[in-house]
């Protein structure tokens, strides 16, 4: 059942488990998001960033994933906007259907980060919708980061207090060191874990990790195997996507993992198969590698059998 954001992650938070928010652009991938939610009894964010939109349409999103949900009525399921920059384009995914909205205006100053979070608050709460915001800079701590470096990126514990008391925002992205794609870190891995906790501790909301794909080893080679290239390619571990749940994190971004999967599979039957032209050969296999892996990513974040 298609329901609003809130009811999943505040959930997830009063239990302690994380549930994953999966990107979607297409049919295929919703597909394999509800197969797996399906299969391992576990609730689901699907998000759609305003590249998917543009790519699909905000309303196209919406119906895919609003007919998926009436497929598998027992699954809990918000429909998310991953980064919205405005105002305007929260209002827009809200007016076609999504059940939650993200602000980012973590490129703002916080005055008006505060500013535009209410307003898109004050605006989703009038009609039962989520609504998340990002405080700091999805950036990685490099190992040689100076303490005065890391405080000027990453989320201040006191201004989140203050954000989420201000805004009432119902989930919040502290940046504790993870950033987007396939190259988080330039050396060992690293997050700030004390950070979160300090946060979890004086907002008490569900929160969210951006940048969170894992690029298990698996992965890299089924796609460096079928002739890609993601030399220096690092993810966040499996270990440290447990300590952030234990942290307080209640939803799990994954896209890059999603995406490099596909791309391998397809590649893989683009490379069997040189006069292979049925595209549902390419996509079936493609789908099914993508639910797997978000099975096995499910297990990891303790959202099995949560419906
Ligand atoms: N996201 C996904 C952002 C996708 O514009 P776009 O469609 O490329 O945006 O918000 C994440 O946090 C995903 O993190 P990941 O890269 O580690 O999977
Ligand atoms: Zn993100």
């Amino acid at each position: 059942m298609l329901i609003n954001g809130n009811d999943i992650l505040a959930k997830a938070h009063n239990e302690g488990y994380a549930v994953g928010a999966f990107n979607i652009n297409n049919l295929e991938m919703a597909q394999a998001i509800f197969q797996a939610a399906n299969e391992t009894n576990s609730p689901i964010i699907i998000q759609a960033s305003e590249g998917a939109i543009k790519y699909a349409g905000a309303k196209m999103l919406y119906r895919i994933v609003k007919t998926l949900s009436e497929e598998y009525p027992h699954i809990p399921v918000a429909l998310h906007l991953d980064h919205g920059t405005t105002v305007g384009s929260c209002v827009k995914a809200i007016r076609a259907g999504f059940t939650s909205v993200m602000i980012d205006a973590s490129h703002h100053s916080f005055e008006e980060n505060k500013d535009m979070t209410k307003t898109v608050v004050d605006i989703a709460h009038s009609v039962n919708v989520g609504v998340e915001a990002e405080l700091g800079r999805l950036m990685g701590i490099e190992d040689n980061i100076v303490v005065d470096e890391m405080d000027a990126v990453l989320v201040n514990p006191n201004e989140a207090e203050e954000f989420v008391k201000y805004t009432k925002v119902d989930y919040l992205a502290p940046a504790i060191g993870t950033s987007h794609g396939a190259f988080k870190f330039k050396g060992e891995p690293k997050l700030d874990f004390d950070r979160l906790a300090e946060v979890k501790r004086r907002c008490n909301i569900p929160l969210v990790l951006h940048g969170a794909s894992a690029i298990p080893e698996y992965v890299r080679e089924r796609f460096e195997g079928t002739g890609g290239d993601l030399k220096g390619s690092k993810g966040v571990p499996f270990d440290f996507l447990k300590e952030s749940i234990k942290g307080g994190i209640n939803k799990i971004n994954t896209d890059t993992d999603l995406r490099i999967m596909f791309m391998a599979e397809i590649r893989a039957v683009a490379n069997k198969n040189l006069s292979e032209f049925d595209i549902r050969k390419f996509l079936n296999p493609a789908k099914d590698a993508v639910k797997k892996l978000i099975i096995e990513r499910m297990e990891i974040l303790g959202s099995v059998g949560k419906v």
